[in-house]
């Protein structure tokens, strides 16, 4: 059993540059201090708002032990709670979404309204008090479209992360799209592996036939300053911002999260086949086709593609050591038609395809890693810098609330 103090020496003990100590990847320990130093204590993006546009529809997840329900109220705020009941505890809602009006335990009925309040409770005796036994709240906000979560007591500030979000999202007019599609996929990797390929395109041009129609895997399209950004980034980034659609390189002092805006190869607009528009109509207030994709990714669990014709999300969540549920949403504008407007299957293939290769290469990654003759290896400082960056903010995350954790037991 590896205590905090063995977490933390072997954190120290890592080499900054190179890939994680075996450890990290596969120990069952570790696992759970990322857990409660990680996936509990920071914001995890859970869903588009536009997942639950009506008032009753809820989604579930899972983060560790916690079960958590997010809901839209008859107000229509968007709201998360415990899920688990005040009377003995039982889960109320197993679906991973649904829309109800309200929400009803499945064990005896104990019936809350969509704000959490308990409205109902059989048989209770005079002395019960309904107003002391309402669904604990989670922390949820809204960022311009993206709902996120946090477990901690205190959660992190998040008024910056808004306002950024709210001039990068805007103009896609996130909030008021429609969910075309959305994929669950399990991939048997740690989720710091799920990561770690998601912030790098070494691996694109020999695993990603499709994306690389489009994509570009030039590393110098996103460059921290304009030194180290390309002419083609920077010409990209400067049209863009005169149109008024922001698009400059943002990264959050803490490095959780970055937002740029990259370019197309060559004339594409979007992620297909051909380089054409997956939809017919543009998204929100973009200016013209060709305003490439918005990237913005927010540690520990999500990365996007905000595109002229469509919004992607990703939201990645661990399932174990070994075991990382990835979900990938399709937005589009909410009266695109499917079959009129786009075509469902031509609007999805390259990230399904894209998805499903990165499922393999992480798979790999993970095999080799538990292997005996493992050490960690260099990362490439020019294709690999967003790795290191992750690995760095990571490190330095467990780090800090390992430290809090020894402050608070010896005070
Ligand atoms: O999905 C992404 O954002 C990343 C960027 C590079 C590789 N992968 C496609
Ligand atoms: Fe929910 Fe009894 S456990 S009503
Ligand atoms: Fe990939």
């Amino acid at each position: 059993m590896l205590s905090d103090a063995d977490v933390l020496s072997l954190l120290m003990g890592r080499r900054p540059g190179y890939s994680l100590p075996q450890a990290f990847y596969t120990d069952g320990d570790i696992f759970q201090s990322d857990m409660k130093n990680i996936w509990h204590s920071e914001w995890i993006f859970a869903a588009p708002s536009a997942e639950l546009p009506k008032s009753g529809n809820y989604i579930t997840l899972q983060i560790g032990a916690y079960s958590v329900i997010i809901v839209r109220g008859a107000d229509g705020a968007i709201r998360a709670f415990h899920n688990s009941c005040r009377h003995r505890g039982s889960r109320i809602c197993s679906a991973t979404k649904g829309s109800a009006p309200k929400l009803v335990c499945p064990y005896h009925q104990w019936t809350y309204e969509l704000d959490g309040k308990l409205l109902f409770a059989r048989e209770m005796g005079p002395d019960f008090k309904p107003d002391e036994h309402g669904l604990k709240p989670v922390h949820c906000t809204n960022l311009s479209g993206m709902v996120f979560i946090c477990l901690a007591d205190v959660a992190p500030d998040t008024a910056e992360l808004q306002t950024q979000a709210a001039r990068y999202f805007g103009p896609h007019d996130l909030a008021g799209l429609k969910v075309a599609h959305s994929s669950t996929i399990i991939e048997k990797a740690n989720w710091k592996l799920v990561m770690e390929n998601n912030r790098e395109c070494y691996h694109c041009s020999g695993s990603h036939p499709s994306l690389c129609r489009t994509f570009p895997d030039d590393p110098y399209l996103v460059g921290g300053d304009d030194a180290a950004t390309s002419n083609v980034g920077k010409a990209h980034v400067e049209r863009c911002e005169k149109a008024g659609l922001p698009a400059k390189f943002m990264i959050s002092p803490s490095e959780q999260w970055r937002f740029v805006r990259i370019p197309f190869l060559g004339n594409a607009v979007s992620y297909t086949m051909d380089g054409t528009a997956a939809v017919s109509r543009r998204v929100g207030s973009v200016p013209f086709d060709n305003a490439g994709s918005c990237l913005f990714f927010h540690f520990p669990n999500t990365w996007n593609h905000f595109l002229s014709d469509q919004v992607l999300t990703f939201r990645m969540l661990p399932v174990g050591p070994m075991e990382t549920e990835v979900t990938t949403t399709w937005l589009v504008h909410k009266d695109a038609e499917e079959g009129v407007d786009y075509d469902l299957e031509r609007l999805t293939e390259v990230w399904i395809h894209t998805n499903d290769e990165d499922r393999r290469i992480v798979e790999e990654n993970q095999i080799g890693i538990n292997s005996p003759a493992y050490e960690p290896g260099p990362y490439s400082a020019t294709q690999e810098s967003g790795v290191i960056q992750f690995i760095d903010w990571y490190a330095r995350a467990l780090e800090k609330r390992l430290i809090r954790r020894f402050r608070v037991a010896a005070e």
